[in-house]
């Protein structure tokens, strides 16, 4: 650790922190007037970034997650590429679902894959639901980087939404249709609202840890949504994302929140009436039209087709204007519809970030 980095605290004090220089995200989320729209990119951390792959070397993926150093360093690698407005922590949804005691390991090409996916109600038996200190090592990478950051950009944290985790802990890979899930839904609807309220609770409880190790936005990723209809979702998931959002609220009412809960077409007037703050948007709306379902009190993320990076510099500033012709005067956080990709090429995100930034508010 630094010389100069204190030790980590259990109390929720953001002042012993140096003070944030750039407020834009905040500000945007509070409602107050912009100079321009804050951005940043989700999974701004990862394989596109040469230096990225360079520090990852040799160091098995589950392990680097718990390397405060190594975290800290992959987080600040795009803030220095990058005229970012926000940095969000180096971690995995999956160090959740391996607290609960699975056995999970990153396979090249495959992603994340587990020894023993959830089979039978039995198995929810064996998971272990506190947190205990099973992931101090990333409160103490959050800690260490939001005093490195040193208030350049403010820090996000993260976790998976219930859904998302639920469907890696059963299919136990990349989760495609999400059919053995659904047959835990579909044929014993008990025990999958069980395993649901177990996520709720660590989720809720490692969002708001994150928060007092120095996180000043967190982020709930729902990516795997758009599989489920909307009898399901309102069902069984909503209840837990809204419990998830009160819970965190309640113990840091002065911190935003936000879902990203891709591929979900119907969630945005539910969602725009919960306690999270920030709805991330994915790629395939328009944001005029999110905006008009889900008022003004809201902040939207998002949301332009991160394939776009493909395209030519002109395509990504033109679709960059696009978006943010629709995004109002505040209440915006300009950003990907969805994550970076390996493939793409970092110039087209910076020519992406300067199309934000040349963007005048009217
Ligand atoms: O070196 C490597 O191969 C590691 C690749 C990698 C990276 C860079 C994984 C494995 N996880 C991460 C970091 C990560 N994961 C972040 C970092 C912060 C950032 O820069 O945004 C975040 C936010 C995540 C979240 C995550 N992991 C999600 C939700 C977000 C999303 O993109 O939908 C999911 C579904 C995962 C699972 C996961 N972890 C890793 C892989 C390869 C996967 C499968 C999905 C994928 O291929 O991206």
């Amino acid at each position: 650790m630094d010389m100069n980095v204190p030790t980590r605290t259990l109390d929720f004090d953001h002042a012993k922190f140096p003070p944030l220089r750039n407020t834009l995200l905040l500000d945007s989320v509070q409602g107050r007037p912009l100079s321009r729209f804050p951005v940043w990119a989700m999974r701004q951390a990862g394989r596109y970034l040469e230096e990225f792959k360079a520090s990852r070397e040799g160091v098995p993926f589950f392990d680097f997650c718990h390397m405060p150093e190594k975290c800290c360093e992959v987080t600040l690698q795009p803030i220095r590429r990058f005229d970012f407005d926000a940095s969000i922590i180096f971690s995995d949804i999956i160090v959740l679902p391996q607290v609960m005691g699975m056995e999970v390991e990153l396979l090249p090409k495959v992603g994340p894959s587990f020894t023993t996916p959830l089979e039978t109600e039995a198995d929810l038996d064996g998971l272990v639901t506190e947190l205990g200190d099973s992931l101090d090592k990333v409160y103490d990478a959050i800690f260490l980087t939001r005093h490195r950051l040193n208030g350049v950009v403010p820090l996000i944290g993260f976790t998976g939404g219930p859904w998302t985790l639920a469907t890696y802990m059963i299919e136990g890979s990349s989760p495609g249709k999400c059919t053995k899930t659904k047959q835990w839904v579909f044929q014993r609807p008990d025990a999958f609202r069980r395993l649901i309220d177990m996520l709720a609770e660590l989720i809720a409880t490692h969002l708001a840890n994150q928060i007092t190790a120095g996180a000043q936005l967190v982020q709930v990723f729902e990516s795997n949504l758009g599989e489920l209809a909307s009898e399901e979702f309102e069902e069984f998931i909503l209840p837990a994302l809204l419990r998830i959002a009160e819970s965190v609220k309640q113990k840091h009412p002065s911190v935003p929140t936000a879902i990203f809960p891709r591929g979900c077409h119907f969630c945005f007037e539910a969602l725009a009436k919960s306690k999270f703050d920030v709805i991330s948007v994915d790629w395939t709306h328009q944001l005029k039209d999110v905006r008009a379902r889900v008022g003004e009190q809201v902040t939207l993320q998002g949301n332009l087709e991160p394939c776009a990076l493909y395209g030519p510099d002109e395509l990504i500033r033109a679709r960059t204007e696009k978006m943010l012709a629709q995004a109002g005067s505040t209440r915006h956080i300009a950003n990907l519809g969805w994550g970076m990709l390996p493939d793409h090429d970092p110039e087209k995100l910076q020519v992406f970030v300067e199309a934000v930034h040349a963007f005048e508010i009217k």
